[in-house]
């Protein structure tokens, strides 16, 4: 189903709880269903919309269901150093940038130092639900520790699910090791389907004992990724397509790839940005090839809906992060502070917190659903608009202005407030005084939006926002965020309906019917 399909489904669904449930089921999430046709957002799907045992495994995988990433840690261990193949956006010095932001050189550790590590934060952050393997260089490449890891977890902590991610290379010969330790999770970083486009993204592999290079890396690089890809589904493995978005290397192609990932059965595509700085050394940081907007990388994800589901919460995190997705607490488990801590892993102890981690949600939840039936109402101007909201959790708008480090991104309609991704900001606040220095870069960051949800904010952002057309707001303070979302919404289309402001479109509508063919 299309974005502008899922709206008009939408629409015809405005009266009763119950439809206003249905409503912010398919609003809310980022791709969980797995099933064909499902709209692109599904994470907040719940347990009627899958088989139980796929939504016993996204439940609390806080990368599966966006929902869950609200409550619910994952950790990574770095174990993996070596890579088998090289990456043109990719400096060996730092992290992985499959699942990690680069920059930052990780603490390598050894299965041992891992498992202990992961039993630490078990016991200090109860609600850590997953454990994954990410780097800092291929998962697959270093297997001995990467499986002598999950072994371990699997009998001592058997409560914490067990993800992995891996350029797909050496992936065929370890199927079956990963189904040994229950691996539910599998991520492929898939760039390409096409050898032509993968020969500008990969300068080599390390295949059959020797260097690789050009089409025929690429080649074989291809079918690598595709045949454990056809594996895994077999096997009944949960897989999520990582895409670095490359723009003028593979950014129309990325459609391509999210149709050929779901005829093979990917859960999941997350396409993300390039991330490429000249500091960090890479070919592409030292040529000149840029990464996407934030418009961009949303008009790529839009192009491909109805295609594979999209996740759209990703962080980019590091491949030692600690935490729930965005923050980072790997500096509170350095390796000298664990060794003095005190580790007991208790699993009834997690038991119980996740027991009440679930109330806390669905409590959540069921608020959400009774805003929202205040809100739900008609509509049928077909009007579209992308809000910007500053949120610290639990669902609300809930954040000053000056504090907020990234905005959630909301496309309203007519009865839907759909989350569609975040965009990181620099902070304004720097404790008693507003840096107005970043203020053009902030308002740049969310310049495709009618309209920023704050708690509070100050005078001065408050008249920059006006001036670049997007409404500061802050008469929905400690709501409900799609309950806010659509108050405003319909306070908007009032005034349009009222002749006191103009409709417009912005630059997202721009792009978007400009840039990208949708998916077949
Ligand atoms: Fe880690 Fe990746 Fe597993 Fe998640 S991350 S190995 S699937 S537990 Fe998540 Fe981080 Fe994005 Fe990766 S937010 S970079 S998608
Ligand atoms: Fe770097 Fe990861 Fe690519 Fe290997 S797979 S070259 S570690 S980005």
């Amino acid at each position: 189903m299309s974005s502008s399909e899922a709206f008009v489904a939408i629409g015809d669904l405005r009266k009763g709880r119950q439809a206003v449930s249905e409503i912010l089921e398919t609003a809310a999430g980022c791709g969980t269903s797995g099933g064909a046709g499902k709209a692109s957002c599904g994470t907040s799907d719940g347990p009627d919309d899958m088989p139980a045992e796929i939504w016993e495994k996204v439940k609390n995988h806080p990368c599966y269901s966006e929902e869950a990433h609200h409550h619910y840690a994952r950790m990574h261990v770095a174990v993996a150093p070596a890579c088998n193949i090289q990456c043109h956006y990719c400096n060996r010095k730092y992290d992985c940038s499959n699942e990690s932001r680069p920059g930052v050189v990780s603490a390598k550790l050894t299965p041992d130092q891992a498992v202990r590590k992961v039993l630490a934060v078990a016991s200090e952050i109860p609600q850590m639900t997953v454990l994954g393997i990410a780097g800092p260089g291929d998962a697959l490449a270093n297997p001995k520790k990467t499986f002598e890891t999950f072994r371990r977890l699997s009998e001592e902590a058997p409560d914490i699910k067990l993800c992995l991610s891996t350029n797909g290379l050496a992936l065929p010969e370890h199927v079956d090791e990963i189904c040994r330790y229950n691996i539910d999770h599998v991520t492929i970083t898939i760039n390409m389907v096409d050898p032509a486009v993968g020969e500008k993204i990969y300068p080599w592999i390390f295949w059959d004992h020797r260097r690789v290079t050009g089409r025929e890396a690429a080649e074989i690089l291809h079918r690598q990724q595709m045949l454990g890809l056809e594996m895994l589904t077999a096997r009944g493995v949960l897989t999520k397509i990582n895409s670095v978005l490359i723009p003028g290397i593979n950014d129309e192609h990325l459609i391509e790839v999210n149709r050929e990932v779901k005829k093979r059965g990917a859960f999941l595509h997350n396409i993300m940005p390039l991330i490429s700085e000249a500091e960090h050394g890479t070919v592409y940081g030292l040529t000149g090839q840029r990464g996407p907007s934030a418009q961009e990388l949303k008009a790529v994800q839009d192009a491909c809906m109805g295609g594979a589901n999209l996740m759209r919460h990703c962080r980019q995190c590091r491949a030692d992060a600690v935490g729930l997705l965005g923050e980072d607490r790997s500096e509170e488990f350095t390796q000298d502070k664990i060794d003095g801590m005190e580790v007991v892993y208790d699993l009834e102890r997690r038991r119980e917190y996740q027991t009440r981690v679930e109330q806390e949600r669905q409590a959540q939840h069921d608020a959400k659903v009774t805003a929202l039936a205040e809100t739900a109402g008609g509509d049928d101007s077909g009007i579209k608009v992308l809000v910007a909201v500053a949120t610290e959790g639990h669902g609300k708008v809930n954040q000053h202005f000056g504090h907020a480090t990234e905005f959630q991104i909301f496309e309203v309609g007519a009865g839907a407030a759909l989350f569609v991704g975040h965009r990181r900001v620099d902070l304004y606040c720097q404790g008693g005084y507003g840096e107005d220095e970043q203020l053009p870069s902030i308002v740049n960051a969310i310049n495709d939006c009618h309209a920023v949800l704050v708690a509070k904010i100050g005078a001065c952002p408050r008249d920059e926002l006006k001036a670049a057309g997007i409404e500061p707001v802050d008469a929905y303070a400690h709501e409900f965020i799609e309950h806010a979302a659509l108050s405003w919404f319909a306070d908007y289309r009032a005034r349009v309906a009222a002749g006191e402001i103009v409709h417009t479109p912005r630059g997202d509508a721009h792009i978007r019917q400009g840039a990208y063919t949708a998916a077949a």
